[in-house]
């Protein structure tokens, strides 16, 4: 009979269709679903400091109130990832008991600092970019729930890939100075940004068997490549350079070629070596702790509730 329902999970990938919370499927698949939902739910969760920073001094009501609603969607985000993780029989607690513990990761991007508001439009730009041109093809993934979760997340994320975009609009058609901060936030977010896609293939660990399996639709270079692509054209547009001099349109390949991001420090950055990783962890251990009274009262009412139920 295993070699029936290993035979049967074969089959459901192969024909493009989705495997179901209860179907079975193989341990190191149900790991492998795991750890990248939780790093994606760890990094949505995450990813909200760095803009969080930028609310109480968004340069007018309308932006505060625009950024507001773009980091509380990351907070859905995580949540709806969470729950997707845990339809393979992993708690929200235990996930959240890993990343704290420092034995889960998050995105190497969110231990940046957000130095400028043109940082806030770097942001939007090339790393909510880079998150739409990485999770579309992962609406098509093996997994149900994380296909299904992700085809919203895609539809909020480019509305905030659109807002970044227009406040680097806004910033490059404005005075010198508010066109250099937008520069200098797209040369501090480049490389960081195309190192969000993960080690070149040679050096991807779990590439080749998330692609078998067909988690991954595309190799972490291949989704690079392109995203360079896409940001070239944009870039003209919002009159701004990308800061690689050896960008150029390569005829043969139909694709640019570009420099590569410092893959070192890729590593050196998930390793918790990067410029703000102490300070994101910190920070969310002590929202964590300060947020233990909420979870005890939501506990306490729902124990009311069910006691309440019972009689
Ligand atoms: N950061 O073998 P691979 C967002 C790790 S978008 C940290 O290639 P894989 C939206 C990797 O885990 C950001 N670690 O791995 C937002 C593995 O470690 P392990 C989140 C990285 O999984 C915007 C090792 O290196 N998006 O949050 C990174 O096949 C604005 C070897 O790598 C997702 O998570 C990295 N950049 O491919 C929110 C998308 N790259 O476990 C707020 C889903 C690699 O062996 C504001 N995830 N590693 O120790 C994925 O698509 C994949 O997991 C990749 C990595 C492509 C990230």
């Amino acid at each position: 009979p295993d070699d029936d329902l290993a035979a049967y999970f074969a089959g459901v990938v192969e024909a493009d269709q989705k495997i179901e919370p209860r179907d079975w499927m193989p341990e190191a698949y149900r790991k492998t679903l795991i750890r990248q939902i939780a790093q994606h739910a760890h990094s949505e969760i995450i990813g909200m400091q760095p803009e969080g920073n930028w609310i109480s001094r968004a340069p007018s009501l309308k932006r505060k109130a625009i950024l507001l609603a773009k980091v509380q969607d990351e907070a859905g985000h995580g949540l709806y990832l969470y729950a997707a993780a845990e339809t393979l029989g992993v708690s929200r607690d235990e996930l959240v008991d890993l990343l704290l513990s420092g034995r889960q990761k998050y995105s190497s991007i969110f231990n940046y600092p957000t130095l400028t508001w043109a940082d806030v439009g770097a942001i939007g730009w090339l790393v909510d970019g880079a998150a739409i041109v990485n999770q579309v093809p992962l609406c098509r993934c093996s997994y149900g729930p994380y296909a299904r979760a992700m085809i919203r997340v895609c539809k909020e994320e480019s509305f905030h890939q659109r807002q970044g975009y227009e406040i680097l609009h806004t910033l490059s058609h404005g005075t010198p100075e508010q066109k250099a901060m937008a520069q200098d936030a797209v040369d501090r977010w480049w490389y960081p940004s195309l190192a969000m896609f993960g080690p070149p293939d040679g050096e991807s660990t779990h590439s080749a068997q998330s692609m078998a399996w067909k988690i991954k639709r595309f190799s972490n270079d291949e989704l690079r490549q392109r995203f360079v692509d896409m940001c070239v054209q944009q870039a003209e547009v919002l009159g701004l350079t990308i800061p690689d001099e050896g960008l150029r349109w390569n005829e043969e390949r139909q694709a640019y070629d570009y420099t590569q991001p410092d893959y070192d420090e890729l590593m050196r950055v998930i390793s918790g070596d990067g410029p703000c990783n102490r300070q994101r962890m910190e920070h969310r251990r002590r929202a964590h702790a300060d947020g233990a009274w909420v979870r005890e009262a939501a506990a306490a009412y729902a124990a009311k509730r069910a006691e309440k139920k019972e009689t």
